[in-house]
């Protein structure tokens, strides 16, 4: 093409290569957490598009040569020449850095945290991005090449009119060096959250990798209220509708859906500023504590329930049982802390508190019955807290003395920077054995677990501090008593491995692990610290000899595929592993402990709180929901191996 380059091609070039060198900078991680941020981030362009009010569907789809395609029905990227850059606006999004951020103007920006970097990082981090936008009638497509323009829009006819922009990129293997798998279940988490958080947007989500094709659709019309409906199905509610509200104020747009059950006794706040879960709260959900914790004192005071003298609720009193998503939306967003998930804007607290105490009290007020069932529960709240101070005091006391050393079961190892540590929870002793034989004891510890875990629903605090398994788990790990206020500083590990057999009993103790993590200590479930091993279910040996050659699967579709291919008359052996106890420990080393070769799949709050459902589904009180349940899964959980 030309000779020289212009000083807004230098700067392109400059700030491509800037974001090849410094990825981190950019999407925090070249692991797996930034890999997927791509995606994140080229949907939340589209999410924006449907924020405006100009596109309803987002189709996303895992593309056979490990490319993802992001398409929309919105307006099209502009292609008309952009003023700064003489390209088109679509080039200039694509590589000039903190360009896609300006466009549009006005709107909410899915922008914050790690979030809206833009189109530009994702391009300079990919081997290459396909473009192409529908607009007046006519197909604009241009490719780019580790962020370099490859050619420039090639336009054709559109026959069928359509409107909208589909973007196709394939992470850069010279970046992701450890890898470039997406994983359908977590990208589908995050597309179910925002399919909640945007109500009538539809998303649907393809993986062309496997045969048959995986297709899931997403699209919930009541927003943020199905979504706390999806987390309260098993639940026994206090009162029958859900309590919504939406209203804007000063460019800020609040929504919040609120649900009290009476069968739960803790609360389950989930925090959202512009789409993205603020796992470290902030501002938003101060206004709405406070809010609520105010309202109901006054409604109290006014009933008289709470008497002059006595004191007021506290905000775990009017909170438990409650469910609640708060959703805001936020022009200039600032987020804060160490992993950019707590909200900071000051305006924003006022802006809630005023926006939710209007139609919560209006509400409140057509509904007394309402209002009493939620009083009732506070006030019983309220009573049990001092029994249960009284019961804490007795075992914290004793327990001070029992938590202050390590449990002698526990292998622990060498290195004392949690960083790099890792803990293996392995049920049974002969599995525990493998495991000791196989970790690297530099940095990973085992403990091998006995018996059935407690059921913690039903277990006082006492029993759950008197029994040696959760005694053993609390003190290892360093999670502190339940009541105590999660304390990364305390964290003995970085990761908590659930290494349990493949098998149905092994997804039981992962069931009973999991909501007791997500019960004792949430916060350990959110900060990402749960993963869950996967150790293979076959050995393929393939011919003898010197040619000797091993293959391990982890699903039947693997060792279907290795063995349809095999050559005719080719020898191989096969075995199938039953437990983990059962794999030698250099077999179990590098299938499902070395770093370098194992998966592990780490735990998302969905992931626990569906354990927890699964839970309480079979050993609650409802006998409609397991019946249900059972019905569709089989009876599949033997309840004599709970311990209950
Ligand atoms: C600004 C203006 C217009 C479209 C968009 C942004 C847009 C951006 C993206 C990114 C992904 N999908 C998108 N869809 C639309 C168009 C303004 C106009 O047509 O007048």
């Amino acid at each position: 093409m030309t000779e020289s380059y212009t000083s807004e091609q230098i700067q392109v070039l400059e700030g491509l290569e800037h974001v090849r060198k410094r990825p981190g900078m950019y999407i925090g991680s070249t692991g797996p957490k930034g890999l997927h941020h791509l995606v994140y981030e080229i949907v939340d362009n589209s999410v924006d598009e449907a924020l405006a009010g100009h596109c309803k569907n987002i189709q996303i789809s895992l593309n056979a040569d490990g490319s993802v395609t992001v398409t929309d029905d919105g307006r099209g990227i502009p292609i008309d020449k952009h003023p700064r850059t003489g390209k088109s606006t679509l080039e200039t999004v694509l590589t000039v850095l903190g360009a896609g951020g300006k466009f549009g103007g006005g709107g909410y920006k899915v922008s914050g945290g790690l979030h809206g970097v833009g189109a530009a990082v994702v391009n300079g981090l990919s081997e290459y991005v396909v473009a192409t936008v529908w607009r007046e009638g006519k197909v604009h497509v241009q490719k780019f090449d580790r962020g370099i323009p490859d050619g420039g829009l090639v336009v054709t006819t559109d026959n069928q009119k359509r409107r909208g922009t589909s973007i196709t990129f394939k992470p850069d293997t010279q970046i992701f060096t450890s890898g470039v798998e997406f994983e359908y279940e977590t990208l589908l988490n995050r597309f179910r959250e925002l399919a909640f958080l945007n109500a009538g947007v539809e998303f649907t989500f393809t993986d062309l990798r496997v045969e048959p094709h995986r297709v899931e659709t997403y699209k919930y019309d009541g927003g943020i209220r199905e979504y706390v409906a999806y987390m309260t199905r098993d639940k026994t509610p206090l009162h029958t509708d859900i309590i919504y509200m939406t209203q804007e104020k000063d460019n800020v747009v609040v929504e919040c859906a609120l649900q009290w059950s009476s069968d739960v006794y803790n609360d389950n706040v989930l925090g959202f500023a512009n789409n993205i879960r603020t796992i470290d709260g902030g501002t938003h959900l101060e206004g709405l504590k406070a809010v609520l914790t105010r309202t109901f004192n006054n409604f109290a005071r006014k009933a008289n329930k709470i008497k002059e003298g006595e004191k007021n609720f506290s905000g775990e009193h009017v909170r438990e049982g409650l469910t609640v998503v708060i959703s805001v939306k936020v022009p200039d967003p600032e987020f804060e802390g160490q992993t950019k998930t707590k909200l900071g804007n000051p305006e924003v607290r006022g802006i809630v508190d005023s926006c939710v105490s209007e139609k919560l009290v209006e509400y409140l007020e057509f509904h007394p019955d309402v209002l009493g069932a939620i009083l009732e529960k506070a006030m019983q709240s309220m009573m049990a807290e001092d029994a249960a101070r009284r019961a804490r005091e007795l075992v914290r006391r004793k327990s001070a003395l029992e938590f202050s050393t390590l449990p002698g079961k526990l292998a622990d190892c060498q290195s004392r920077d949690p960083e790099e540590s890792e803990i293996f929870l392995v049920e049974g002793d002969s599995a525990g054995g493998s495991a000791k034989q196989g970790r690297d004891r530099r940095f990973q510890a085992i403990l091998p677990l006995r018996g059935k875990i407690l059921n913690i629903e039903r277990a006082d605090d006492r029993r759950i501090y008197g029994n040696t398994e959760i005694q053993a788990m609390i003190t290892a790990i360093g999670l502190g008593l339940k009541t105590e206020e999660f304390d990364a500083s305390k964290l003995r590990y970085n990761k908590t491995i659930l290494m349990t057999d493949a098998d149905v009993d092994g997804s039981h103790i992962r069931t009973l692990l999991l909501t007791f993590f997500y019960r004792y200590k949430r916060d350990l479930v959110d900060r990402g610290h749960i993963y869950i091993a996967q150790p293979p279910l076959y050995k393929i040996t393939i011919g003898g000899g010197r040619n000797v050659e091993v293959r391990y699967c982890f699903t039947d579709n693997q060792k279907d595929t290795i063995i349809n291919g095999l050559r005719e008359n080719q020898k191989y052996e096969f075995q199938r592993f039953k437990g983990l106890g059962e794999m030698q420990a250099d077999q179990l080393w590098e299938t499902t402990m070395n770093p370098a070769t194992r998966t592990l799949r780490q735990i998302t709050i969905e992931d626990a709180a569906e354990a927890d459902r699964v839970f309480n589904v079979l050993m609650g009180d409802r006998v409609e929901p397991r019946r249900q349940f059972i019905e569709t899964y089989g009876p599949r959980l033997n309840m004599a191996d709970l311990d209950i």
